[in-house]
């Protein structure tokens, strides 16, 4: 009879095969002095594996205590494994195998909210990292102001000490710690949103003014909110994940995470009393201006990932990858770039966007990632705007055209009603699906009914582009062309 397979824990992690990485560093040093809220599979690959390749390389205590704010499953898969999980960096070449020892515990907030409140208000919590998605900030996506009428934060009012939502848990932890004297923790938010850091300090300042408006004086005073910009493509991990682990390790992994050899940080260095990790020791770059690398990386490569989504998806296509290989798509997304994005899009110091772009094919090509475009088309009434309406405004305020923004758009318009080209149902997620589908509802077939019913979504289009005629026009002409051409039919025709 064969043994069953040990699993990962600090304990049987030492009959590892030596070519897998681990901790070279003393795990009972570590303190929580990182809080990460929203702890999935994009954070254990990017931001752990950094603190990571700090403790390896400098030491130090900076341990992480994960918390999942809404479902148990990762505090069930990683405590029984004592925080330990194993990364696949999956480029040309075999599968290289590492594990990762700097996350200490996971908290799950719907079960002990007043527990993760304590975790963040203890003196030890340096940094509060967050990545919630777009939607987890409680916010309008068009206007960025915080939405009051959201259930969960009206809640969260009514029961500070048992939040539900980020923006509550952390303005919980703020007041507790302005009660008793105590400096503030910094805010880090790694979400792809504009102007992230400025965004949560807006968010977490007006949630705690309807509170008190000495905490929120308080944390516009002496808070720290550095603005980043996070990089790495990091597809939900699969069955063949959790082999290629087993394999790799000797060990069974009920939590590893796959990811790009490719990985970038740029954060800005303004953190509380300047404590933090030297993350520059694992190749992250401090900048005193975000701004130029968020809008680079939002713009190209966020916006040709949900063109991408939408229009792969309606055209059979089940990854990124997929969509590249087939050269109508390619094609489309190499003039998405060169002739609308780029050319309204400020560089940042020193590099060149056609580069950039190119280099980001090369990603997308990377045949051992199997990034799904159902996965990345969730969500996207909160990420059209940063990542696609913004170009579009700028393009449309200086007369230029717009069509391939349009294209994209318009896919993203027949995806949300539900029913594919062919007719067959999707599974749309996204947090205005009832707002979505019931102004479909009241359009009938009509598409150009349908296509300002949707514009009118001001919380997704604001108030300028539904009444833009030349907007207007584009996205009808894009709209019409899928319905009646299909997909890639559509995107091949000049626009
Ligand atoms: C993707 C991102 O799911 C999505 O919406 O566009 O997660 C993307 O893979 C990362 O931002 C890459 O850094």
């Amino acid at each position: 009879m064969t043994q069953p397979m040990p699993r990962l824990a600090a304990a049987t992690i030492a009959a590892a095969p030596a070519d897998v990485a681990r901790p070279r560093y003393d795990r009972a040093r570590l303190r929580p002095r990182i809080v990460h809220l929203g702890i999935g599979a994009f954070v254990r690959a990017h931001g752990a594996i950094y603190t990571d390749d700090v403790l390896n390389e400098a030491g130090g205590d900076w341990g992480i205590v994960g918390v999942s704010l809404q479902r148990p499953d990762q505090r069930d898969r990683l405590v029984p494994q004592n925080g330990l999980y194993t990364t696949l960096e999956r480029g040309a070449g075999p599968p290289r195998a590492r594990i990762v020892g700097c996350l200490l515990d996971v908290l799950v907030a719907p079960e002990a909210p007043a527990a993760v409140v304590s975790r963040l208000a203890d003196p030890q919590t340096a940094i509060v990292s967050l990545t919630v998605t777009e939607k987890g900030y409680g916010h309008d996506p068009a206007s960025g102001r915080l939405n009051t009428a959201h259930p969960d934060l009206r809640h969260d009012l009514e029961h500070p000490m048992a939040p539900r939502t980020a923006i509550g848990v952390i303005t919980a932890a703020l007041a507790l710690r302005h009660a008793i004297g105590q400096r503030p923790f910094t805010l880090l938010s790694c979400d792809n949103l504009s102007h992230n850091g400025a965004l949560l300090r807006r968010l977490v300042c007006e949630f705690a003014a309807l509170r008190d408006d000495r905490l929120a004086a308080w944390i516009e005073r002496t808070g720290a909110f550095p603005s980043t910009m996070v990089d790495r493509i990091v597809p939900a991990t699969t069955a063949a994940d959790s082999a290629d682990a087993e394999r790799l390790t000797g060990l069974a992994d009920a939590a590893p995470v796959a990811h790009e050899p490719f990985r970038q940080w740029v954060i800005e260095d303004a953190f509380v009393d300047g404590v933090r990790p030297g993350w520059e020791h694992a190749g992250a770059t401090f900048a005193a201006d975000v701004l130029p690398y968020e809008t680079m990386k939002l713009r190209l490569l966020n916006a040709s990932h949900s063109a991408l989504a939408y229009l792969g998806y309606l055209g059979g296509k089940e990854t990124i990858g997929d969509c590249v290989a087939d050269v109508a798509y390619r094609r489309y997304v190499e003039a998405l770039w060169r002739d609308e994005i780029i050319p309204v899009t400020q560089a940042p110091p020193g590099v060149d966007l056609s580069a950039y772009a190119r280099d980001l094919l090369t990603r997308y090509a990377n045949p051992a990632i199997r990034h799904r475009t159902w996965q990345i088309a969730m969500d996207g009434s909160q990420k059209l705007p940063q990542r696609l309406l913004v170009t579009v405004r700028e393009r449309l305020s200086r007369g230029l055209p717009v069509g391939h923004l349009a294209l994209a758009v318009a896919g993203w318009m027949h995806y949300v009603s539900g029913k594919d080209l062919q007719g067959n149902p999707i599974d749309v997620r996204d947090p205005l699906s009832v707002a979505l589908g019931a102004a479909l509802a009241g359009a009938g077939d009509d598409p150009a009914r349908r296509v300002d019913a949707l514009l009118g979504l001001r919380e997704i289009f604001g108030s300028d582009l539904p009444s833009n005629s030349a907007w207007r026009t584009s996205l009808l002409g894009a709209v019409m062309a899928i319905g009646s051409h299909g997909l890639p039919r559509a995107i091949a025709m000049p626009s």
